[in-house]
């Protein structure tokens, strides 16, 4: 009796220490689905801590609102989760909460989109695209592409469609987008508005854009959503996207590939969702107790387009068609 007794102790404390062990919240604050590239960052996240040993995952999708992330950063607070991974939809706003994150003591992953207040609060490690970089290399591809094309000094009408006005990666791609065009006076800067990263609204903005403007050479989209919406505008409205309109995407998700491939996009440049590597490497380190650095890691990425070989100082072109089979979202 007593053996049994004392069995039955040992085995309810080796149950407690491998429950504690295997029961580490991970909690993600993600802004919703607007686009592919969302979709393929939230499936990344998602296998990944999922599928890890002893770890729970808790998944808040905030359908774009930056009040019902605030409401979700509240309850992973309440449900005490261990660590919380936040991506906010505009970089503003966030003082607050994440101060009460802070109070709470749970430690914060940045990762893609940057709060403005990053400098103010704790955080543990932060991943995310160089989005001024993404957007200078945009600009710097038509410059080159017109370049190598024999029309250098040919006056270019360019316009440029935005993402979510306030988003870290609509304000980057912005100041990347307009510092790239004082390298290249030939292009002309005609029209700038919001397409809100997703496609009906860059469908609905080129066919506004197609009625009230006399000509566009050149549709630089903050996101490749935003550039295949607007190809269906421009097919509709009778003219030949990639030709007529030369089309620079960003992201480099696989429809955009396929629409280099038909001829209907030239270029995309590449800002990779694919943080899980990053993240389940952090949440280890952490785990196991390790301090990680505060500045931004940016993961190396390219640029795809329908030629390769375009020199853009920091990266050369590749050619879709050669790396197409090679990519993984
Ligand atoms: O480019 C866009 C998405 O924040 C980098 O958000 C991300 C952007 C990405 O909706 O497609």
């Amino acid at each position: 009796m007593r053996k049994l007794f004392a069995l039955v102790l040992t085995l309810a404390v080796l149950f407690s220490a491998a429950s504690a062990f295997a029961d580490v919240k991970i909690a993600f604050s993600q802004i919703g689905q607007e686009s592919d590239w969302r979709t393929a960052n939230t499936d990344d996240i998602t296998k990944a801590i999922t599928s890890h040993p002893g770890w729970t995952f808790i998944y808040d999708d905030a359908q774009q609102k930056q009040e019902n992330q605030i409401k979700a950063l509240r309850n992973f607070i309440t449900q005490n989760v261990d660590y919380i991974l936040f991506t906010g939809v505009v970089s503003t706003g966030w003082d607050e909460v994440l101060k009460e994150v802070n109070e709470a003591e749970i430690p914060l992953l940045l990762i893609d989109r940057m709060p403005d207040c990053a400098d103010k609060i704790e955080y543990e490690a932060a991943f995310g695209g160089d989005f001024v970089e993404e957007g200078r290399r945009q600009i710097a591809w038509v410059g080159e592409y017109l370049k190598a094309k024999g029309r250098g000094d040919e006056d270019v009408n360019v316009v440029i469609m935005e993402g979510t006005t306030g988003a870290s990666a609509q304000t980057g791609r912005t100041e990347g987008n307009l510092a790239g065009l004082k390298a290249y006076p030939h292009l002309k800067l005609i029209a700038q508005q919001s397409g809100n990263f997703t496609r009906a609204e860059g469908q609905a903005v080129m066919e506004s854009w197609l009625k009230s403007l006399e000509k566009i050479d050149v549709l630089i989209a903050q996101n490749d959503d935003m550039a295949l919406g607007a190809i269906d505008a421009i097919k509709a409205a009778g003219k030949v996207p990639g030709k007529d309109i030369i089309i620079v995407g960003c992201d480099s998700v696989k429809a955009a590939f396929d629409a280099i491939l038909a001829g209907d996009m030239n270029c995309t440049v590449e800002c990779t969702p694919l943080y899980s590597k990053f993240v389940v490497d952090a949440l280890e380190k952490l785990i196991a107790g390790e301090k990680l650095g505060k500045e931004i890691v940016h993961p190396a990425e390219g640029v795809f387009d329908t030629e390769g070989g375009i020199d853009l100082g920091t990266v050369t072109s590749q050619k879709a068609a050669d790396v197409i089979a090679s990519r993984v979202y």
